[in-house]
């Protein structure tokens, strides 16, 4: 969908359109022309579900937060709107243009600045890939705090804008705690360097916190520091069937009961996501016989037959007591992550036959799933829904992280038309709100939700998000038309 999808969105008349002399200057600035693309732009307009496509003619990649600190004071100056882009994986159509606006690319941004192997605390560009920097403390013996299945494109600075969740949150806590400290340049060319390695700080507000989960829309965020745990030793990954929302519910109970300190992801699955990755990556299901819920529990600790022990304590009980109806455990690393990808691969698996639409959504435990039905009713209702090419929505499947409270509801069509938009939305923001929840958990606001966060926040506190706004960026030069 392009801008004129959107007839309610107008440019800016404001903002400078881009002139030869600005790009000039840019090319002057990065001292090299190849950090300056003007061509094959498609990949850093286009969002990664091909929902949202913008019309930048320019994206710059500085490799130095004085090359960031100079180009955005001298777009303050001449009104030239930006679009802060990390691995262009958001999924809330944040990361890339609405129009013209220049994309500001961190990917060369990427080095590792320091690791304190006493501490566990990690210094590096905002830039640097998740996987590398997991990967890098993986030879120290230390985990990144935060896994997604985008890890191999996503940047740590782009998950800190997002303040993203993830597959860990359970057990390490949200980036708000792991975060110690941020670099980041502000729209007028100061750069605060607030690179914490302290845990314990009381010396006046805490600022980092404004720019974690702001989606550029406040500064633009260069470098991070972390505290990082040890890498446990021991994983185990145990693949389970249930027949109800209720025996999940009762699973995490005794999950969270009997498996303590070790339990470090409960991730659930309706049947529904598990059968469009059967489609999509041609595999047999891990468990023979469908079930309309599957459960994902992760083990992390330190010992290998203590943990072992009690995860079979554990499964035993649960099938006993006739909670849990079939599963699987891994035998092996292979194993593990073949279990693991049938629930990060729903994702990709939603939009591969066409598209997606998705929300991502907080509510209480008790009324989490009844979601997707009251939402593949309302499509089915307005005809909408079936086999064949003519029906444009293939099925509405629910997914994800049970432990934190967040579902993530996928509706995966054909093609995007607006007849499913309007069956949906604002359905779904108002189902929402009257179920005491959050219309965005862990993905943001972006271009999708901008409208939508009166479902959520109050008056005075949209009020006090827009002082703050106008406070960092008051030419609104950063991440335009988005968040707010
Ligand atoms: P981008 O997509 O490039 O940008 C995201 C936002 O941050 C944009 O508003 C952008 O303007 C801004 N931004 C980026 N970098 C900077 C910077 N340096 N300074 C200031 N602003 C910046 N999210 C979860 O929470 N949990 C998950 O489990 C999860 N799984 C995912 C799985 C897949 C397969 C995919 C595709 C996405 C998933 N996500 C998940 C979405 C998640 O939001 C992104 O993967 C990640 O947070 C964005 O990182 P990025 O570097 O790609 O940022
Ligand atoms: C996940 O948990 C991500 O896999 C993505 O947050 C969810 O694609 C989605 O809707
Ligand atoms: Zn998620």
């Amino acid at each position: 969908l392009t801008a004129d999808s959107y007839p309610y969105v107008k440019r800016d008349p404001n903002y400078k359109q881009l002139e030869d002399s600005d790009i000039a200057h840019f090319t002057e600035i990065l001292g090299d022309s190849k950090l300056v693309i003007q061509e094959d732009l498609d990949f850093y307009n286009e969002d990664y579900m091909h929902k949202y496509m913008g019309q930048s003619k320019l994206v710059l990649k500085p490799k130095t937060t004085q090359q960031v600190s100079e180009i955005i004071k001298y777009c303050n100056e001449k009104k030239l709107a930006i679009v802060p882009q990390g691995g262009n994986t958001g999924l809330v159509g944040g990361s890339v243009p609405v129009f013209d606006e220049i994309v500001l690319s961190l990917s060369s941004l990427n080095k590792i600045r320091s690791f304190d192997e006493v501490s566990g605390i990690l210094k590096a560009d905002a830039g640097l890939i998740l996987e590398n920097a997991d990967n890098f403390l993986a030879e120290k013996g230390y985990i990144f705090p935060l896994d997604l299945g985008a890890k191999g494109s996503c940047h740590v600075g782009g998950t800190i804008a997002t303040n993203a969740g993830g597959l860990r949150l359970l057990r390490y806590g949200s980036l708000h705690g792991s975060v110690l400290g941020l670099e980041t340049v502000l729209v007028d060319g100061t750069i605060v360097d607030s690179l914490h390695s302290l845990r314990k700080d009381n010396t006046g507000y805490d600022m980092k916190q404004v720019f974690i989960g702001s989606e550029g829309t406040l500064g633009v965020i260069t470098g991070f520091s972390i505290l990082c745990p040890p890498r446990p030793k021991a994983k185990n990954v145990a693949f389970l069937g249930l027949e109800s929302y209720e025996a999940v519910q009762k699973t995490f109970i005794e999950a969270k009961g009997q498996l303590g300190e070790i339990l470090s992801a409960f991730e659930f699955m309706d049947n529904k996501s598990q059968e469009l990755v059967k489609t999509y990556n041609k595999l047999d299901h891990p468990l023979e016989e469908p079930y309309p819920f599957y459960v994902l529990i992760e083990s992390s600790g330190s010992n290998k037959d203590h943990d072992d022990e009690k995860l079979e304590q554990f499964l035993e009980d649960v099938m006993e007591k006739e909670i849990v109806s079939d599963g699987i455990v891994a035998q092996d690393e292979t194993q593990l992550a073949n279990l693991w990808s049938w629930r990060e691969l729903i994702p990709e698996a939603s939009q591969h036959k066409g598209g997606v639409y998705k929300y991502d959504v907080s509510l209480p435990l008790k009324d989490l799933y009844d979601l997707i039905p009251a939402v593949e009713e309302k499509l089915k209702a307005a005809n909408l829904v079936g086999e064949t090419d003519e029906f444009p929505v293939i099925a509405s499947v629910g997914y994800g992280h049970i432990g934190d409270g967040n579902v993530h509801l996928n509706v995966a069509v054909r093609r995007y038309t607006k007849e499913i938009e309007k069956a949906i939305e604002p359905f779904v923001y108002e189902w929402v709100q009257q179920h005491h929840g959050s219309v965005s958990a862990e993905h943001g606001l972006g271009f999708q939700k901008k409208n939508y966060i009166g479902y959520t926040k109050s008056e005075n506190e949209i009020k006090l998000i827009k002082q703050l706004k106008n406070l960092y960026d008051p030419n609104g030069i950063l991440n335009p038309y988005k968040y707010i």
